[in-house]
Formats: structure tokens, C-alpha cells, sequence
């Protein structure tokens, strides 16, 4: 684990973290990424110092039901961009792990074969609940690790319908996975998640009725409308041992293609920057200044009224922000 780190650490110091983080030290870059949850402040000059180099590595996310294979097949598709010399960044997203407990400590026993790898940076988040605060503080990372010149950044969901939606938003390409026998496959994946795979894997091929799932999978497909000139192929894998995964990464691979010449890519289209700037402006809001204003003595002395019941919060609040106008 990281050294306890200050929460509030000097302008000087960030910079100097930065700049060892993106020169690809591992634990400057999980000290930044701390720095970057716990401060508001930090998180800003991260984020504004590195934005204009994100976007550049091929940012790939996998979703699926819990305990169909996921932490599984990300290893095995590290362990082939390794191969590559790549570099990669592995964000799990652990589901507060209700259906498999442990899961957290499952991936960590999993992915310890990538730990002692200088070429791979593995970072776990919990959910704490807040499904919409998953999907920021992911896309954080993300930006984070595009930043320190990551090949490829893999991030993988838990599979609980909204967080995959919003987190589609940060992946070019987005791999939806099922395995036979977790119920009735199709359904679970029904719930939000048919429409954003441009990958399904079949994992766990090993078991009965792989062949069935895939085929019910295929006759989705057709029913559905065809995206954007894409048509989602269906992969079956065994994640333990490594079966089908040179198809699937060969998929990935095409998909990759597919998104750069129809410039799918995360790339700086003015309507991104555009919701960026909006996010950040609700962010700078939400993070300082209603903190600022809280902790400022017009705020007491209008909360001094409220309860005295000569006003009542709705309108101090309003008088708050005329005064920031003024
Ligand atoms: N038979 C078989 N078992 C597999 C396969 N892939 C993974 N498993 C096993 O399935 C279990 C769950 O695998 P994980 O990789 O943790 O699944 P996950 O989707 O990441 O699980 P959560 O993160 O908890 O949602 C583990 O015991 C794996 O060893 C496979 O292809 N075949
Ligand atoms: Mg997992």
C-alpha cells in the first residue's frame, strides 16, 4: 500500500507527484490518484494540468453479471498486451460485492500474477454506494492513467445496469460478458446492458450450454437495430485457461479500427468539451463553493434567521447566490 499521504499537500509538491506519475512511477501515480479522491483542490490541478493528454489510449471496459468471469478475462486480455509490451491500467469497480461477496479481495488474488509487473498499474474502487459518484471518480482515474501514456486502460463494472451506461461514455470499446448457467443469461443482460456491448463473450465455454447462450445472444443482435455500421460479434472464451482469448483481443482489435476511422474515439469534439466543461463547472460548485459559502459569515448570519424561523432555507440559499453575483 501507498504511504499515508497529507490530505492537503503544497502546489509544489502535486506538481512534483505529477510529474514522476506520469513518467510511469507506479506508486507516484497511486499517491496521485489518492491526492485526486480526497481533495477537491488537487483533483482540479490534476485534472486541468492533464487534460489535453488524455484521450489518446484505447480505453476498453467490461461489464457483465458477478462471478461471470470478468476479473478472470481481464487478466488473461493484461497478460496478452503484456505480451505486446504494452502498457495497461486496470480499473475495477468492485460492486460492494453483495452477490459474490469478496469480490474485491477475489480480483486482488486474481490479478496478483500482473502485480509484480512495472508495465501494469492496478487500481480497485469501491462503490460506496453512490452509483453516479462511481462513474466520475472512474472517469478520474481514467483521465489519470490515459494521461501517463497508457496503451490501453481496462475498466471493469460490476454489471448493475446505470454505472455501465454512464461508464460507457469513457470506453471505445465496451465488452459485455455472460456465462451459461447464471439463470436466464439473456435477461440479465436485457437490463441496460444488450445495447452498449460491441463485444459479447460468451466466457466459461467450458461449461454446458455455452453454445445455446451465444445463439440466443446472435438472435438479440439481429432483432436489434443495427449501431452506427457496427455489428456486434459474439466471442466465446474460457477465461481460466485462456481459450478463445487471441479471437476475442483480434475483435477488440477490429472494433479499435472501426472506432478511429469513424472517429468514435474519446476525442475532443467540441460537444464533449462542451459536457466537460459543464461537468466541471457543477464539480467546482458542488466541491468549493457551496463549501466556501457554508463556512462563510454571510452564510452564518442568514442561518442565524433561518432558525430563528424569520427565513427559511430555500430563500437563504437563493440570497446565497445573489450575493456571489454581486
Ligand atoms: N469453468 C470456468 N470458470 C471460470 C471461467 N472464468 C472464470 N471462472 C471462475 O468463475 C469465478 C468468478 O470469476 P471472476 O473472474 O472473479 O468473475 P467476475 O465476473 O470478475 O466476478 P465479480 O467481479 O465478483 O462480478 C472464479 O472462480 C473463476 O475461476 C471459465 O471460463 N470457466
Ligand atoms: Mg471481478
Amino acid at each position: 500500500l501507498p504511504t499515508r499521504i497529507h490530505k492537503h499537500s503544497s502546489k509544489k509538491s502535486l506538481d512534483q507527484l505529477l510529474k514522476k506519475a506520469l513518467n510511469g512511477d507506479r506508486r507516484a501515480l497511486s499517491q496521485l490518484m489518492s491526492e485526486s479522491e480526497n481533495d477537491p483542490k488537487a483533483r482540479i490541478r490534476i485534472l486541468s494540468r492533464i487534460y489535453w493528454d488524455t484521450g489518446k489510449g484505447h480505453v476498453i471496459g467490461v461489464t457483465g453479471p458477478p462471478g461471470c468471469g470478468k476479473s478472470t478475462l481481464v487478466t488473461q486480455m493484461a497478460k496478452h498486451y503484456r505480451k505486446l509490451g504494452k502498457r495497461i491500467g486496470i480499473v475495477a469497480v468492485d460492486p460492494s460485492s453483495q452477490v459474490t461477496g469478496g469480490a474485491l479481495l477475489g480480483d486482488r488474488i486474481r490479478m496478483t500474477e500482473l502485480a509484480g509487473d512495472a508495465g501494469v498499474f492496478i487500481r480497485s474502487m469501491a462503490t460506496r454506494g453512490h452509483v453516479g459518484g462511481v462513474a466520475r471518480a472512474t472517469e478520474d482515474l481514467v483521465r489519470i492513467l490515459e494521461a501517463s501514456s497508457m496503451d490501453y486502460v481496462i475498466v471493469e463494472t460490476a454489471g448493475a445496469g446505470q454505472s455501465d451506461v454512464e461508464i460507457k461514455d469513457l470506453t471505445t470499446t465496451t465488452l459485455v460478458v455472460t456465462a451459461p448457467g447464471l439463470g436466464d443469461e439473456i435477461q440479465a443482460l436485457k437490463a441496460g446492458l444488450m445495447e452498449i456491448a460491441d463485444i459479447f463473450v460468451v466466457n466459461k465455454a467450458d461449461k454446458e450450454n455455452a453454445e445455446l447462450t451465444a445463439q440466443q445472444i446472435h438472435s438479440s443482435i439481429m432483432m436489434s437495430e443495427k449501431k452506427n455500421g457496427w455489428s456486434p460479434r459474439v466471442i466465446k472464451t474460457v477465461a481460466t485457461t485462456g481459450q478463445g482469448v487471441t479471437g476475442l483481443m483480434e475483435a477488440i482489435a477490429q472494433h479499435a479500427d472501426f472506432a478511429n476511422k469513424n472517429q468514435h474515439r474519446r476525442n475532443f469534439q467540441s460537444e464533449r468539451v462542451k459536457a466537460d466543461m459543464v461537468k466541471a463547472l457543477n464539480r467546482y460548485f458542488q466541491d468549493i463553493t457551496a463549501a466556501e459559502i457554508a463556512n462563510s459569515e454571510a452564510f452564518a448570519k442568514l442561518f442565524s434567521k433561518v432558525r430563528a424561523k424569520k427565513l427559511d432555507p430555500f430563500t437563504a440559499a437563493r440570497l446565497l447566490i445573489d450575493q456571489l453575483q454581486e
